[in-house]
């Protein structure tokens, strides 16, 4: 008897609920859902291209590894139609070594004067500094999130660009020797900067003379769980524009949380000297924590940056974020 009487409450409820959200509907707003402009961004396929580059094992440059890697890389983008060109230089390091720089561009709609550039550094660490045992930290590290999280993004997002291809060019820019800057276990105190040697060796000479875009997208460390893409101080220095569609885009997708209101700190990257020198305003997506001691995720610059630590939601969610950006180009 009672459980009779509480459901024939629930149901007056329910019902009363449902005749006020009918009625309500003339008299108020219907707030439409966003409707996206965009491909599927395929996360299964993102994954693949990151297990794919870890495969090779660390990418360090001057290694067999990071020359078959690039070989991939060239390859991969030549199949989803873009124009592959790549820029080889040496530098001398802050050690006196003599080390390769090998950045691999794919342009999509060359011929078109409005463009867009996204960016990835696809080298990886040579030591695991942020270990605390001293012998691990000589080992290289396998860079799942740095280095080959935003390359797999952007192999997606070349792979949709064939399949739906758009008005406006696209040039896919996968920077070599971003990672090499001084290790924290440094003795000997090095002047001079020496993260970024790629971004900053095209931004110097870039492969079409007079390059500019309207703007530019790194992505960097954008793979693992629960990752947090704060406001980084560059991007709100140098394109505060594009750090508003950006993250208001990812809003509209539903990826919010990905994407907070929140501003984290300048960070030297890729980004850096494609500003400096102007080749497009552009902006960093990178996950960066307030609460830790880097600044940065637990796994940063250790031997636990791993496939382990990669989430397809998060591929997804910055990937279908930057897809929907260039689809709602005009
Ligand atoms: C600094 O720690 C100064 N820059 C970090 C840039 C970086 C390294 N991104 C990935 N690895
Ligand atoms: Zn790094």
């Amino acid at each position: 008897m009672f459980s009779l009487v509480v459901a024939m409450t629930a149901g007056m409820l329910l019902t009363m609920s449902c005749n006020s959200c009918q009625s309500g509907k003339s008299s108020m707003a219907v707030v439409e859902p966003y409707q996206p402009q965009s491909p599927v961004f395929n996360a299964d396929s993102t994954y693949r291209y990151l297990e794919e580059q870890v495969a090779f094992g660390p990418r360090v440059p001057g290694t067999a590894a990071h020359e078959a890697c690039g070989n991939y890389l060239s390859a991969k983008l030549a199949s989803f139609g873009a124009e592959v060109t790549e820029q080889r230089t040496e530098v001398t390091h802050y050690d006196g070594r003599r080390l390769p720089i090998r950045n691999i561009i794919g342009s999509f709609a060359p011929e078109q004067e409005k463009r867009i550039l996204l960016f990835a550094h696809w080298d990886s660490r040579p030591f695991a500094d942020e270990e605390s045992d001293p012998e691990r930290r000589q080992q290289p590290i396998s860079g799942a999130d740095d280095g080959a999280s935003g390359v797999g993004v952007l192999l997606e997002i070349a792979r949709q660009l064939q399949q739906k291809p758009l008005d406006v060019g696209v040039d896919i820019i996968f920077f070599d020797l971003e990672d090499w800057g001084q290790p924290s276990f440094g003795q000997q105190q090095v002047t001079g900067d020496w993260w970024c040697m790629g971004s900053r060796y095209w931004a110097e000479q870039p492969h079409v003379e007079h390059y500019r875009a309207e703007y530019g997208i790194l992505l960097d460390m954008v793979g693992s769980a629960g990752a947090t893409f704060l406001k980084e101080g560059y991007s709100l220095q140098y394109a505060p524009a594009i750090v508003e569609r950006v993250w208001s885009t990812a809003r509209k997708l539903g990826y919010g949380s990905y994407f907070p209101q929140q501003q984290g700190g300048y960070i030297t990257d890729d980004h850096l000297p494609v500003n400096e020198l102007e080749r497009a305003p552009s902006i960093n997506i990178i996950n960066l924590k307030r609460d830790s001691r880097t600044g940065f995720g637990p796994h940063w610059h250790t031997l636990k940056d791993d496939m382990r630590n990669i989430d397809r939601n998060t591929l997804k969610a910055v990937g279908q974020t930057v897809l929907e950006l260039l689809y709602t180009e005009n």
